[in-house]
C-alpha cells in the first residue's frame, strides 16, 4: 500500500474552527492571532486558500521578479559568503585577524573603522582623543591601508568597507593600497557602504550636509561603474534602522526608498541605469522575528524588481536585489550571554532561508564589549556549521510554497509599498529624511518596543523573564586607546615629514575647488591626493571648506513610551511601579518648585543614539524635564551646556567603549567649571569589570543593557534627592 491509497476522513476549515474554539482562550480563535510590530496580523493557521490568488508565489529563482533569489541555483552551487565584520584598533592587529580568519574558513574581509576615521578626523585631532582605535581600526593614510591589507591579495579576496562619512579618502586609500600591491582597479571586488541617507536617520557618522553628501555618492557610483566594474558602489542599509528600533516593514520600505534616491542621483549625472544598477547592493538586519525576517527578504527582492522596472532597467542584474545580512546586535543581551549564541544561530538561519548573499554572525559577547578571539570563532563557526553540516544549502528557497510564508511575503511587500508611496508623496527619501519625519518614525517604534519589554509584554529570556540570580562575568577584550593614538600620531608625523608638501597642498586645493564648482570627479581627485600621501583628515577638511559640516537637530518623540503603560493592558507590578514613580516625581516637583532635570548626553564620536533617545522619551513621559545634548560633544562642551541648562544630572549614553576616557573627563569638567553638584550617571554597553573604576571616578549610577528604564529613573531620582540633601 502506498501513502496515496491511504483512506482518511477529509476535514475543512469550518471543522477546524469548531475544534480550535474548544481550546482557544475565551473560546475565541481570533485571540490566537499575533499582531506584529509592523501591524500585520499573523494567523495561527494558513491554508491553500491563503495562497490561491498570490501573483508572485509561483515564480522561479534567478528569474524576474527574483522573489525566490537572485541566482538560479543559489546555495546549491555557491553558498553565501561568510563575511565577518571586524577591526581591531591598529592596522597591524586587524591585518593579523583577517589573515587568520581567512585561513580558518572566512571567505571575505569586512573592515570596521574606528570612530575618528568615520568622522574624517586624523588620530591627532583634539576632538577625537577618546575615540581613536574604538570600535574599529584607526586609518589615517594609505600607509595604514597598506598594512591593513598586507599579504591579502586584493585581486582575489573581496573586501567590504563600512564607511560612509569619510568615504572618499577611505575608498581612495584602498584603491591606492591595491595599486601599490600591483592590483589594478578593474580587478578589485568588494563593497563600500557609502549609504549616507540612513546616516542622517540613524547611524550618525555623516560629515557633510545631505546635498553635498549625495553629490559624493553620485561621483563614487560614476567612478566605480567606469573603472571598477567588479566593485559594489554602495550597500544600501536597513540594518541600522532595525538596530535603531524600526520594525521590518519600516526597515525595508525606507531602505528601498533610499535605493530609489541613489538611482535618481546617478541618472541625474547622465548615466544609463543599466551602467551602474547591477552594482548596487543591500544590507539587512536579521532579528528574532523569524518568519517576518524571511518574508522581508523575499518581499524586498520583489519590490526592488518592481522599482527598477519603473526606471526602465533592462539588464537582469539591475533588477535583482543582492544583499548582505547581519544578525541583530540589539537582540543580544548582557545577561546570561551564552544565550546569544542561540539567538544568533536562529537569526542566521532566517538570513539563509531569506536567501542572503553574504552574512555576518555576531559574537555572543558583543552586548558587553568587543568580541574576543574565542567568541569570534564561535560566531564564524555558526555559519560553517549551517553551510557544511545541515544540508540546508541543498534546497533553493525552501520556504517557498508554505501557505504562511507566501502570504506573509505578500503582506510584507504590501505594507512596505504603502510606506514607499507615502515617502514618494513627500518628494522622496531625501525630503523625508531632511524634515526629520523618517527619524522620528523609527524613534517612535524604538520607544514602543522598549516599553513592551520593560512592561513584560515582550519576553527576553534572562532579562525580563527567567533571570539568573547571579551572573558570572565573562572574559572581555579591552582596548588601550592611548597606546593606539600615540602610535598613529607617530606615523602621521613621519608621513608629513617625508612627502612633497607643495604637491599635497595642490591636490587638496584641487579637491576644494572641485567641491566648490561641482566640476570633476571627487573620487578621482581623492585618489590623486592619496597617492601623494594626503591624509584622511586633510582630504575631509579640504571638502569641508566648501561643503561645511552637518549639525543635526535633536528632536525627540513624546508619549510613546508611556502609552505602553497607560493602555490598561498591563498586569502585575510593572504598572504599579510606573504609577508610584510618577507620583514620586510629581512630589519632588512640588517640594523643589521644579521638576527633576536631566541632560542626556552623547560624548565623542559615538553616534549610536537609540538608547539615548529612548531614555529621553521615557524620562520625559515619567515627568522629568529632559534636555538632549547634541551628538559628538566634547566633555567640556557637555559640562558647559549642563550648567547653562541648570540640570540636576547628566546621563551619558555610551556604546562604543569610550566610557573609560570620556566619563571621568565629564566629571572633571563639571568640577572645573564649578558644578560638582550635578550628578553623572551612565548607561549603555559597559563591561562589569569597568564599573568600579567608574564609581571611583564619581559616577552615581550605571545602567547596563536590559535595565528597565523605570528602574534606572527611580535610582536617578533618589541620587538627585541625595545630592540636594
Ligand atoms: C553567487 N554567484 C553565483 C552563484 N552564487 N554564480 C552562479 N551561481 C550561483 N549560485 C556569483 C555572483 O554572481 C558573483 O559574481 C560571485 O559569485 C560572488 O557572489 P555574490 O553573491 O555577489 O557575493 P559577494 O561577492 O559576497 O557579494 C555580496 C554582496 C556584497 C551583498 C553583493 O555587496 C557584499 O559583500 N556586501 C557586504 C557588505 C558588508 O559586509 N557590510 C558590512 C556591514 P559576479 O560578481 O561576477 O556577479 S558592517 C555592519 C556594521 C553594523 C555597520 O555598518 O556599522
Amino acid at each position: 500500500m502506498t501513502s496515496k491509497s491511504f483512506e482518511f476522513n477529509a476535514s475543512n476549515l469550518e471543522a477546524w474552527q469548531k475544534a480550535a474554539v474548544k481550546s482557544a482562550p475565551g473560546g475565541d480563535v481570533n485571540a490566537l492571532n499575533w499582531k506584529t510590530p509592523d501591524g500585520i496580523v499573523v494567523k495561527p493557521l494558513y491554508t491553500a486558500e491563503d495562497t490561491a490568488n498570490l501573483p508572485y508565489a509561483n515564480t522561479l529563482p534567478g528569474f524576474e521578479p527574483f522573489l525566490r533569489g537572485p541566482q538560479a541555483t543559489m546555495y546549491a552551487v555557491r553558498p553565501w559568503t561568510i563575511r565577518q565584520y571586524a577591526g581591531f584598533s591598529t592596522a597591524e592587529e586587524s591585518n593579523a585577524f583577517y589573515r587568520k580568519a581567512l585561513a580558518a574558513g572566512g571567505q571575505g574581509v569586512s573592515v570596521a573603522f574606528d570612530l575618528a576615521t568615520h568622522r574624517g578626523y586624523d588620530s591627532d585631532h583634539p576632538r577625537v582623543t577618546g575615540d581613536v582605535g574604538k570600535a574599529g581600526v584607526a586609518i589615517d593614510s594609505v600607509e595604514d591601508m597598506k598594512i591593513l591589507f598586507d599579504q591579502i591579495p586584493l585581486d582575489k579576496v573581496s573586501v567590504s568597507m563600512t564607511m560612509n562619512g569619510a568615504v572618499l579618502p577611505v575608498l581612495a586609500g584602498y584603491v591606492v593600497a591595491a595599486e601599490e600591491q600591483g592590483v589594478s582597479q578593474d580587478k578589485l571586488s568588494g563593497t563600500i557602504q557609502n549609504d549616507i541617507l540612513k546616516e542622517f536617520m540613524v547611524r550618525n557618522t555623516y560629515i557633510y550636509p545631505p546635498e553635498p553628501s549625495m553629490k559624493i555618492i553620485g561621483d563614487i557610483i560614476e567612478y566605480t561603474a567606469k573603472n571598477m566594474p567588479k566593485f559594489n558602489s554602495i550597500s544600501i542599509s536597513g540594518y541600522h534602522m532595525q538596530e535603531a528600533g524600526a520594525n521590518q516593514a519600516l526597515e525595508m520600505a525606507f531602505t528601498l526608498a533610499d535605493g530609489k534616491e541613489y538611482v535618481k542621483t546617478a541618472i541625474a549625472k547622465g548615466m544609463d541605469v543599466d551602467e551602474f544598477a547591477g552594482r548596487l547592493s543591500f544590507f539587512w538586519a536579521v532579528g528574532m522575528n523569524f518568519y517576518l525576517e524571511i518574508a522581508k527578504m523575499r518581499a524586498a527582492r520583489l519590490l526592488w524588481c518592481r522599482i527598477m522596472k519603473g526606471f526602465d532597467a533592462k539588464n537582469p542584474k539591475s533588477l535583482m536585489l543582492r544583499t548582505h545580512s547581519q544578525t541583530s546586535g540589539w537582540s543580544l543581551t548582557e545577561q546570561d550571554p551564552y544565550n546569544n549564541v542561540v539567538r544568533t544561530t536562529i537569526e542566521a538561519m532566517a538570513a539563509v532561508f531569506g536567501g542572503t548573499q553574504s552574512l555576518h554572525t555576531n559574537s555572543f559577547d558583543e552586548a558587553i564589549a568587543l568580541p574576543t578571539e574565542f567568541s569570534s570563532r564561535i560566531a564564524r563557526n555558526t555559519q560553517l556549521i549551517i553551510q557544511e553540516e545541515t544540508h540546508i544549502t541543498n534546497v533553493i528557497d525552501p520556504w517557498a510554497g508554505s501557505y504562511m510564508m507566501e502570504s506573509l511575503t505578500q503582506e510584507m511587500a504590501d505594507k512596505a509599498w504603502a510606506i514607499i508611496e507615502e515617502v514618494e508623496a513627500m518628494g522622496g527619501m531625501t525630503k523625508a529624511v531632511g524634515s526629520g519625519w523618517a527619524k522620528l518614525k523609527i524613534e517612535a517604534a524604538a520607544a514602543e518596543k522598549q516599553a513592551r519589554i520593560d512592561s513584560g509584554k515582550d519576553v527576553i529570556v534572562g532579562v525580563n523573564k527567567y533571570k539568573l540570580a547571579k551572573e558570572d562575568p565573562i572574559e572581555t577584550l579591552s582596548i588601550d586607546n592611548v597606546r593606539v593614538r600615540d602610535g598613529q600620531i607617530e606615523r602621521l608625523a613621519k608621513i608629513r615629514a617625508s612627502r612633497d608638501s607643495a604637491k599635497v597642498q595642490a591636490a587638496l586645493d584641487a579637491l576644494s575647488a572641485s567641491a566648490e564648482s561641482g566640476q570633476g570627479n571627487l573620487l578621482d581627485l581623492s585618489i590623486q591626493a592619496v597617492r601623494l600621501r594626503a591624509t584622511v583628515g586633510e582630504i575631509s577638511d579640504a571638502l569641508e571648506k566648501s561643503f561645511g559640516r552637518h549639525r543635526a537637530d535633536t528632536q525627540k518623540v513624546t508619549g510613546v513610551y508611556a502609552a505602553a503603560y497607560d493602555d490598561g493592558e498591563n498586569v502585575g507590578d510593572t504598572m504599579e511601579y510606573w504609577n508610584a514613580l510618577k507620583a514620586d516625581i510629581a512630589a519632588f516637583a512640588d517640594a523643589q518648585g521644579r521638576r527633576p532635570r536631566v541632560m542626556i548626553s552623547k560624548l565623542g564620536q559615538d553616534g549610536h543614539d537609540r538608547g539615548a533617545k529612548v531614555v529621553a522619551t521615557a524620562f520625559a513621559d515619567l515627568g522629568f524635564d529632559v534636555d538632549m545634548g547634541p551628538l559628538f560633544q566634547t566633555p567640556e562642551e557637555c559640562a558647559r551646556q549642563a550648567i547653562e541648562n541648570d540640570v540636576h544630572a547628566v546621563g551619558v549614553s555610551t556604546l562604543a567603549a569610550g566610557h573609560k576616557t570620556l566619563v571621568p573627563a565629564i566629571i572633571a569638567e563639571l568640577k572645573k567649571q564649578g558644578a560638582d553638584d550635578i550628578i553623572v550617571f551612565v548607561g549603555g554597553v559597559i563591561p562589569r569589570q569597568d564599573y568600579d573604576m567608574l564609581y571611583e571616578a564619581g559616577v552615581k549610577g550605571i545602567y547596563g543593557p536590559g535595565t528597565p528604564i523605570p528602574v534606572s529613573a527611580k535610582d536617578v531620582l533618589e541620587q538627585i534627592k541625595k545630592a540636594l540633601a
